[in-house]
């Protein structure tokens, strides 16, 4: 694994809010990768969650048949696969994303599976921090491809420093492509930026990135293994997402996120 990151890298995320490093993993990892993706995603027989349908939140009702053929969609896997477990719970992946947000420690929001089947539909142009249970402008993914990432099967898009000036405000993910753009209108005029990539190659993006992905004008898979993070002393802001009804009762706002059963502590600099 690539996983060293030099300054240059860093002051790169700072200015752009994304990413890209090239052959990431090794042959072996992504190979170890994929055939843990597929024993997860086997076992989950078409949930999202470990223990429900749906992610609250993220537009699940709204049609449905549409959004059903942007991606399969397969959160917290790490907690129902021991080889999902041992690659998330990887410190060598926190300690980037802690170089990256520059925070001394990181813990897992969410792991989450993007698979867009052939044919399918784009992703809207988003933002991801507005849907979590916390508000930290330092939130971030990684995003790794486990099949090449192309023009023509759905690679990402960004918006270069957008998240230097988007909000927790939750403009929404529908299924106009650039709707977010009538509430970011200086965004209006930017260049994206493409983000085709290898497999085995990643990306990491600020969560008030904009970003968005292609449609899928393909007849085969585009599969990627993104995990969302969370700087460790964040605090709950009455938002639900993925946190169980149980969970979600037993919080009041203001209150630390730091159960390590939900929320795992995989990088802290003090250790
Ligand atoms: O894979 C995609 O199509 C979108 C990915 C995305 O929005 C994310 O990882 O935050």
């Amino acid at each position: 694994m690539k996983n060293e990151l030099a300054s240059e890298e860093i002051d790169r995320y700072r200015t752009d809010g994304f990413l890209i490093k090239e052959d990431f993993l090794s042959p072996d990892e992504l190979a170890f990768w994929r055939q843990a993706l597929e024993e997860a995603v086997a076992k989950r027989n078409g949930n999202k969650m470990p223990d429900r349908k749906e992610v609250y939140g993220k537009g699940d009702n709204a049609d449905k048949a549409y959004f059903d053929k942007v991606f399969d969609q397969l959160l917290n896997l790490w907690q129902d696969n021991n080889k999902i477990r041992e690659i998330m719970l990887d410190e060598r992946l926190g300690k980037m994303a802690a170089q990256l947000a520059g925070v001394d420690g990181i813990r897992i929001w969410h792991d989450q599976a993007l698979i867009k089947k052939p044919w399918a539909n784009p992703t809207s142009w988003h933002l991801d921090t507005p849907y979590w249970s916390f508000g930290d402008r330092r939130a971030l993914s990684i995003w790794v491809a486990l099949d090449d990432a192309t023009y023509e099967n759905g690679c990402l898009f960004f918006i270069p420093g957008s998240y230097q000036r988007t909000t927790f405000e939750n403009p929404g993910i529908g299924k106009n492509m650039g709707a977010i753009f009538t509430t970011y209108l200086e965004f209006n005029t930017s260049r994206s930026v493409a983000a085709p990539m290898k497999a085995g190659s990643c990306s990491f993006h600020n969560g008030l990135t904009i970003h968005g992905a292609h449609a899928n004008m393909t007849s085969g898979y585009r599969r990627a293994m993104t995990c969302a993070y969370m700087p460790d002393g964040s605090s709950f802001n009455g938002i639900q997402n993925i946190l169980s009804d149980a969970e979600f009762g037993r919080l009041t706002v203001g209150d630390l996120l730091n159960n390590d059963a939900q929320n795992p502590l995989i990088y802290s600099r003090q250790k």
